[in-house]
């Protein structure tokens, strides 16, 4: 629960409930939190985003980027953000750590990255709508040769696959040209609004750090993931970041992470936003969790509700070591 603002951060919620929220929060803490959708998507939803700083303090702030839902069935990963807002505003008064951090940084949040996708896969239970993963683009139809004599086929698929959309070695590995596919790249890097966001919103407020939440795996990755051992040249301080982050995060409830780069730990994948922020965005640390559950379990995407709090919780250890590095930079 939430303190001066009714909201239960135990349940997942829907893409008006965050707006509600926001709002709500704009109004009880103006000194605080301000709303700055940063564009609109296909089906013409604003990408919320909220920012969190103390406003009565003017002068350099450190940025820091947190997303969460870029992929549409990561439903934990929307959640554990509003959980990271809630401790961000409630313990202001509270916890002199907590306010450190919002007096010394300027954090930008944003829960639902692809709300289009989210609402979809909210829509029904029915696995191709649940385990939804890319954003609604329109359709788009490829036509196939079928041999000499059958006609040519023609396929329409909606969606792109905001991971593979950024420009960092766009389309090269663990991406698809096909738009029918899960890992459908796009027409070109940044075709898609949501990534255009995200691209515009950096480049006009530059941030020391970039963290985006996925699920599942238990994994937290470092760049680059586009191809196997292949590091940037701060790889030490990242790792190292990295290490005390997933150590702060197991001590709460023992749950344990891999720390490594994508291409390292899970496979080769171009186009992703935290490769694209380190790369070419003039990020310092750039982070991808992939939340719980373990990556052993096959129904990995629907996490019960009872688990949003512990997740949230032990993620936040780590964002507080991921902070605390920020600062002192
Ligand atoms: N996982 C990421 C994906 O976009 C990733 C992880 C990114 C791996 C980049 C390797 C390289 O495929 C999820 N949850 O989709
Ligand atoms: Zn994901």
């Amino acid at each position: 629960r939430d303190g001066k603002v009714d909201f239960n951060l135990a349940e997942y919620h829907s893409f008006a409930d965050v707006i509600n929220y926001f709002n709500a929060l704009a109004i009880t803490y103006p000194h605080l939190v301000s709303v700055q959708p940063i564009g609109l998507t296909h089906e013409g939803r604003q990408i919320p985003m909220i920012k969190i700083t103390n406003k009565r303090l003017s002068g350099p702030k450190r940025g820091i980027w947190i997303d969460g839902g870029i992929h549409a069935r990561e439903w934990i990963s929307p959640s554990t953000v509003l959980y990271f807002i809630h401790q961000l505003i409630n313990g202001y008064d509270q916890d002199p750590i907590i306010r450190r951090y919002v007096d010394g940084m300027e954090w930008h949040l944003t829960p639902l990255l692809n709300p289009d996708g989210y609402e979809y896969s909210r829509s029904s239970t029915d696995p191709e709508i649940r385990l939804w993963r890319k954003n609604k683009s329109p359709s788009k139809c490829t036509t196939t040769a079928q041999g000499l004599f059958a006609p040519p086929q023609t396929t329409c698929c909606q969606g792109v696959d905001l991971n593979r959309n950024f420009d960092w070695f766009f389309g090269q590995v663990g991406s698809s040209t096909d738009p029918c596919s899960e890992i459908y790249n796009g027409a070109y890097a940044f075709s898609e609004p949501e990534t255009r966001s995200v691209r515009d919103f950096i480049s006009q407020h530059p941030m020391t750090t970039f963290v985006t939440l996925h699920s599942y795996s238990q994994i937290l990755m470092y760049p680059f993931g586009h191809q196997v051992r292949t590091y940037s040249n701060d790889l030490d301080d990242l790792r190292n970041t990295a290490l005390s982050a997933a150590n702060a995060l197991q001590r709460m409830y023992g749950t344990t992470y891999k720390v490594g780069t994508g291409a390292d730990t899970l496979y080769p994948a171009s186009g992703g936003s935290e490769d694209w922020a380190k790369g070419k965005g003039g990020v310092k640390y750039s982070y991808l969790f992939e939340l719980r559950p373990e990556e052993q379990v096959w129904d990995g995407f629907l996490l019960p509700e009872n688990q949003i709090m512990p997740t949230a919780r032990e993620t936040w250890e780590a964002i507080k070591v991921i902070a605390t590095h920020t600062l002192s930079v």
